[in-house]
């Protein structure tokens, strides 16, 4: 039988043994006195990638978001974001209920706004009844949007709208890595265009915890103090963060075989006439497709392709994700296709 070909998300990697062997020799101190040197030293590796002052580990990508708005808005500012992202779909409504702010969803191509539709967005001139428009929030690369890069000339004239209005840029860059890869673009050259932004360790790098927020020393000054109040303070957590400082040393080139992968995987459902997608838009790691079988929903293929241990994400009633990540070879992506299409064709 073939192990489980797990394509739920790049989130359910498992360590290897070589992070493990790194984690369990980690140096470690209390990290609420700052004093864990392997948290030291990743947030100064990643400040130092990102060409940002300063940085901070916290548990997850979902805090990482959180503490970003928390510090920079006031109860009853509006934050612009897209319709699709994770911020708006995935975090709980937590900027309401951490940070006492409102979201404004639009709706961008593939989860990618143009700058127009940003400018249109932003709550101008001042008027009493209005909240504040105070932040805008991109993802790169989208999740919902099918993993797909935004291209930096578009961030380029987003951030010249919002910068211009006196409004903050951030990033949800959960899986910049993935775009930084696939495009030859720094980490520092997309950085360079926000105010704050994300990265999670725990998806395609394949770490087991965490996420790191990077800004100037006065943002990260004040986020620091949001993940003391969302209780993300944490101690001897150096042991977790060297998995997240072995990903970021280690696993960053290898993205590429999950891109290699995801593309295979898309070209070949594309031959599928039970199955709608666009492969020009699996830009990295995320296949993103619809079922369009009127006796199969995207709950009933994914039921029937986990008989056979391949393991899929439905997100509606006829879309299906799969992510390529560390534990999938071309081997799993070669058995996926053929369970596949015995179901699909
Ligand atoms: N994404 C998860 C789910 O929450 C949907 C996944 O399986 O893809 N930003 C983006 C763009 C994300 O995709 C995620 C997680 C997060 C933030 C939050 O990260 P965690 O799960 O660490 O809180």
């Amino acid at each position: 039988m073939c192990p489980v070909v797990d394509l739920r998300s790049d989130t359910v990697t498992k360590p290897t043994d070589e992070m493990r062997e790194f984690m369990e020799n980690a140096e470690v101190g209390d990290d609420v006195f700052g004093e864990d040197p392997t948290i030291n030293e990743l947030q100064s590796y990643c400040a130092e990638l990102f060409g940002k002052e300063q940085a901070l580990y916290v548990p997850s990508g979902t805090m990482a978001n959180q503490a970003s708005l928390f510090a920079h808005t006031n109860p009853g500012d509006e934050i612009i974001c897209e319709y699709s992202s994770h911020i708006f779909n995935n975090e709980c409504g937590g900027p309401a209920v951490l940070s006492g702010v409102q979201l404004h969803p639009i709706r961008g191509e593939h989860g990618l706004f143009s700058a127009d539709q940003i400018s249109e967005a932003i709550r101008s001139p001042p008027n009493v009844h209005h909240p504040k428009s105070k932040v805008v929030a991109l993802e790169n690369t989208h999740n919902a949007g099918g993993g797909v890069i935004y291209p930096t000339e578009t961030i380029q004239e987003i951030s010249d709208v919002v910068h211009g209005k006196n409004l903050i840029l951030h990033l949800d860059g959960a899986r910049l890595m993935n775009a930084v890869v696939e495009t030859g673009i720094s980490a520092r050259e997309y950085a360079g265009y926000f105010d704050s932004l994300t990265l999670c360790f725990s998806k395609g790098l394949g770490a087991p915890v965490g996420s790191i927020v990077a800004g100037s020393a006065e943002f990260i000054e004040q986020a620091h103090r949001a993940r003391k109040i969302f209780g993300g303070g944490m101690r001897q957590a150096g042991i977790v963060a060297a998995g997240a400082l072995f990903a970021i040393q280690n696993n960053v080139e290898r993205l590429q075989d999950d891109h290699a992968r995801a593309k295979r995987l898309a070209l070949a459902l594309d031959t599928f006439p039970a199955v709608s997608i666009e492969p020009d838009w699996v830009h990295t790691n995320i296949v993103i497709f619809d079922v369009v079988a009127e006796q199969m929903n995207a709950t009933d293929l994914c039921n029937v392709l986990q008989n056979d241990e391949v393991l899929m994400l439905p997100l509606s009633e006829n879309r299906v994700r799969a992510a390529t990540n560390l534990m999938v070879s071309d081997t799993d992506i070669d058995y996926a296709i053929e369970k596949m299409e015995n179901v699909l064709t």
